[in-house]
C-alpha cells in the first residue's frame, strides 16, 4: 500500500505543470538504497522547497526497529561498510545533534521505525537545506548518500549519533 502512494506520488510531480518544469528539474533528485550485498533495500526521493529539502525515505527488507537516517556527504556507496560516504552532509561546520547544543549537521534526519514486515517510511524537511545552486549544496561535485543505520541516532553524541553500522546506502542523483 505504500508502494502505490509513492507511485502516486511520483506521478503527481510528473504531473506539475509547466510553469513548474525548470525548478521541478533543479529540485528534484533521488536515490536507490541497497545493502552491503548490493540488495535494493528501498529509495529516497528529495525536493526542493522554499522552506527547505523535503526527504522521503522508504525502505524494504531492513531489520525491525529504529534506524538512524542521514545524509551522507560523498555520493559514493561502496560495500560492505560504506566507509566511502564519508560523514555526515555538514557545510555548516556543526557537530551531530538536535539535542547537542553545537549542533546539528545539515544531513541529521529523524530516526525511522522499520516495522515487522521490514518497512518504514521516514518523511522530514531539511530546514534551510539547498539541493543545488548554492556553494553549500548537498549536490556538490562529489555527491551525497542517503544513508540507513543499523541502530538509532541517540540525536547528539558527535559525529554520528553512535547509531551503529551503516546497513544501506544510495547515491543521490539529481
Ligand atoms: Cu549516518
Amino acid at each position: 500500500m505504500r508502494v502505490s502512494a509513492l507511485i502516486l506520488g511520483m506521478a503527481a510531480i510528473t504531473a506539475a505543470p509547466l510553469s513548474a518544469a525548470p525548478m521541478a528539474m533543479k529540485g528534484g533528485a533521488m536515490a536507490d538504497l541497497v545493502d552491503a550485498q548490493g540488495q535494493t533495500r528501498g529509495h529516497a526521493m528529495l525536493r526542493q522547497e522554499k522552506d527547505g529539502i523535503h526527504v522521503m525515505v522508504h525502505a524494504v527488507g531492513v531489520p525491525a526497529g529504529i534506524h538512524a537516517v542521514h545524509i551522507h556527504a560523498i555520493g559514493t556507496c561502496t560495500g560492505p561498510d560504506f566507509k566511502s560516504a564519508g560523514g555526515h552532509w555538514n557545510p555548516g561546520m556543526k557537530q551531530h545533534g538536535h539535542d547537542n547544543p553545537a549542533g546539528q549537521h545539515m544531513g541529521d534526519m529523524p530516526n525511522m521505525t522499520v516495522g515487522a514486515d521490514g518497512t518504514g517510511t521516514l518523511e522530514t524537511v531539511i530546514a534551510g537545506g539547498m539541493l543545488a545552486g548554492s556553494d553549500t549544496s548537498l549536490l556538490d561535485a562529489d555527491g551525497a548518500a542517503v544513508m540507513i543505520h543499523e541502530t538509532a541516532d541517540d540525536y547528539k553524541t558527535d559525529p554520528a549519533g553512535a547509531a551503529g553500522a551503516r546497513i544501506a546506502c544510495g547515491v543521490i542523483k539529481g
